[in-house]
């Protein structure tokens, strides 16, 4: 791959269990951002895999009465397997067992040993298994955990430490310099908080006598890895860290994007880890909100989960990405409930944009018929009404998108499809065909035709496999090998040889 402009990676997800609609939306969303750079020709390299050491994975694996090994060979192959079947274009799958990964954590485990930025001691505190971490005694709610509502067991032991107290400074001062570096900013408002509290040394190991299915320390072999540290290596050992000479050209242009349970880990823990290693931060974090059920977060623990496989199979996955897009507000937590999606689907989808697409393919077919294609001059297309309001779309796709703040673009572009819809409905289309008009009839649905392809185009890293269809019916390749600021230009195309295959591209959800 050429130099990537953008470097993208998702969280690592636990195999602990399967993956579920909240792993989906981040994984989604990732993939989306991708193909959306695509659109402008830049170069985008995507990270996804999963987390398989450490307590909680080997108590599961216990629990299940099943090899850790095979354990986590099994549900790690879950996650890549749901991923293929929802289309992700992912450019690596990296799993925290792999070789690759291991020798990268014991290469930089050594080295913030020999610099003395590890030493041993002994600790007690409060560990939450569902965290897997120690918990401060600010973050408990009635003693409890606030994700997993469960009380946090005292644990007292020897241990080897990193000193994350002698990086928090230099940290702080990293992300005050950059006021985007944590998006949205909210989010680096509330990491600025925590590190208003002492932050202590981490704890980076575990003794084999408790927990053995974990890194091996290179110095001292008794213990295994805590797995966040371990885990959050992974970021930088599938670009090849340290040895591959393009890594800086990866690692300088960052972006991961996590839900805000953890915040804290990928920020105190990960940046000064960075920082210790001589390494600079990422590019940006960027964070979203929970899906919840109910008002709960969705989550294994709980067991409130919607299953992405069985959610695919009875509605297709095209509708649950315009959804997670539309629906969640980037940062803000989100219930995700089936009335909800039905809604959305129908209202949007069925009989908005999908209305829009059939009732112009089909008067094109009526009225073109026999591959008769309808020439678009630049007279029929000058100064029109929605021309402006498409305009406005396409600003904000380049902007607000960017930002992730997908919802804003979506908007506005369903109220010039609203617009659209309100167009044909006042033009009448049908009575000037009736009346024999054809440059008439043209001057009508030229716009029209404008519109769902300039939308379309945009709408295709949301919904690649649809979008690509209704392009290819408007007589178009696709998205690709298009450039956005040609492809979006109003008049663009010359003439339009619709061939509609389709009678109705999303069925309405009847319940
Ligand atoms: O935390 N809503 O793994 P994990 C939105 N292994 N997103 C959700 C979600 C929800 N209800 N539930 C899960 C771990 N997610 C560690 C990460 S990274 C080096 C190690 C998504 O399996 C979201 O992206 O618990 C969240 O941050 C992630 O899954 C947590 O996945």
């Amino acid at each position: 791959m050429k130099k990537p402009d953008i470097y993208i990676t998702t969280p690592l997800y636990y195999v602990n269990s399967h993956p579920h609609i909240g792993h989906t939306f981040t994984t989604v969303v990732a993939d989306i951002v991708k193909r959306y750079h695509k659109l402008f020709g830049r170069q985008v390299y995507l990270l996804t895999g999963t987390d398989e050491h450490g307590e909680k994975i080997a108590m599961a694996a216990q629990n299940a009465g099943v090899d850790v090994k095979k354990f986590v060979d099994d549900n790690s192959k879950r996650f890549k397997e749901v991923w293929d079947l929802m289309g992700l274009e992912y450019d690596d799958f990296i799993r925290t067992t792999e070789e690759r990964h291991k020798k990268v954590v014991r290469y930089l485990l050594q080295k913030l040993h020999d610099t003395g930025d590890i030493y041993f001691a002994s600790y007690e505190g409060h560990y939450c298994i569902g965290c897997e971490r120690f918990i401060t005694a600010s973050e408990l709610v009635d003693g409890k955990c606030p994700d997993h509502g469960t009380v946090p067991k005292l644990v007292k032991e020897e241990n080897y430490f990193f000193k994350m107290s002698k990086y928090v400074d230099t940290f702080k001062k990293e992300i005050e310099k950059k006021p985007d570096i944590i998006r949205p900013e909210w989010y680096r408002n509330e990491v600025l908080g925590y590190l208003k509290e002492k932050i202590e040394d981490l704890c980076i190991s575990r003794p084999k006598d408790r927990v053995s299915w974990g890194i091996e320390l290179p110095f001292d072999n008794r213990f295994v890895t805590y797995v966040w540290f371990d885990a959050l290596l992974n970021y930088i050992s599938a670009i090849g860290y340290p040895d591959n000479p393009e890594f800086k050209d990866y690692w300088n242009v960052s972006e991961h994007f996590i839900a805000k349970d953890i915040l804290r880990t990928h920020t105190i823990y990960w940046g000064t880890m960075l920082l210790a290693s001589g390494l600079p931060l990422y590019k940006h974090l960027n964070v979203h909100g929970y899906w919840n059920m109910s008002g709960m977060k969705m989550s294994k623990s709980l067991g409130n989960v919607i299953e992405p496989t069985a959610f695919k199979q009875k509605y297709g996955d095209q509708g649950l990405r315009f959804f997670f897009l539309r629906e969640m507000h980037w940062g803000e937590d989100s219930d995700f409930t089936m009335e909800r999606y039905i809604g959305r689907y129908n209202t949007d989808l069925a009989n908005n944009y999908g209305n829009l697409i059939s009732r112009t393919m089909g008067m094109m077919e009526k009225y073109y018929p026999n591959d008769e294609k309808i020439e678009i001059t630049k007279d029929l297309l000058s100064k029109h009404p929605l021309k402006d309001a498409l305009e406005n779309v396409i600003k904000s796709y380049k902007n607000d998108f960017y930002k992730y703040e997908f919802h804003k673009t979506l908007e506005l572009m369903w109220a010039l499809f609203d617009d659209t819809n309100k167009h044909i409905a006042e033009s009448k289309p049908w009575e000037i065909a009736k009346a024999g008009d054809k440059a008439a009839l043209c001057k009508t649905l030229a716009p029209v035709l404008e519109i769902i392809r300039i939308t379309t185009y945009m709408l295709t890293p949301i919904m690649p496999l649809v979008c690509t269809q209704i392009l290819n019916e408007l007589g178009f390749e696709g998205a690709v090998n298009v450039k956005f600021d040609d492809f979006t230009k109003w008049g663009y195309s010359k003439t339009f040889n619709v061939k509609y295959k389709n009678k109705k591209f999303f069925e309405r959800i009847e319940q």
